[in-house]
């Protein structure tokens, strides 16, 4: 999260292994800086099961959750870090339901993708979930902070 008392948040975001085998990395990033969130971290990994297992540990129990598994672990994700005003409500937004079916149009879902199980980007439910998925995504040094420089 951003400094203390500040209007600021962090959420964690990962393109998933369709978003990139699609192209669709540039598309996603854009649509964020768009928005006006900035960048604090981000790298790419084709993630290991007991990874995935412990992000979507809530799910573990669900019918869904060994497919989800390959789903994530069959190639490389962007996993992100952005930082910015209500960036954690404000990104579930931009990203839309869960099934694309539902999803808006206009929403990263919505515009991009027809199948909740290849749905593309994943991002943080909750300040909670934000804070835990940075943790376990991210070491300490992998996230930056940065500042726009002035003119000269
Ligand atoms: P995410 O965690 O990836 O941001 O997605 P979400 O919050 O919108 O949805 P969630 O309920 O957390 O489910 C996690 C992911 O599991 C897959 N899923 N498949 N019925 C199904 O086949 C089903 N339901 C969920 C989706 O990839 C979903 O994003
Ligand atoms: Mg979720």
């Amino acid at each position: 999260t951003g400094m203390p008392g500040s209007i600021t948040e962090r959420s964690f975001f990962a393109i998933k292994p369709d978003g990139l085998q699609r192209g669709l990395v540039g598309e996603v990033m854009s649509r964020f800086e768009r928005k006006g969130w900035k960048l604090v971290g981000l790298k790419m990994l084709t993630p290991g099961r007991q990874l995935v297992e412990r992000h979507y540990e809530e799910h573990a129990d669900k019918d869904f959750f060994e497919k989800l598994l390959d789903y994530m672990c069959s190639g490389p994700v962007v996993a992100m870090v952005w930082e910015g005003h209500n960036v954690i409500a404000g990104g579930r937004k931009l990203l839309g339901a869960t099934n694309p079916l539902e999803a808006g149009a206009g929403t990263i879902r919505g515009d991009l993708c027809t199948n909740a199980g290849r749905n593309l980007v994943h991002a943080s439910d909750g300040p909670e979930s934000a804070r835990r998925e940075i943790e376990l995504w991210f070491s300490r040094e992998e996230t930056v902070q940065w500042g726009r420089a002035t003119d000269p």
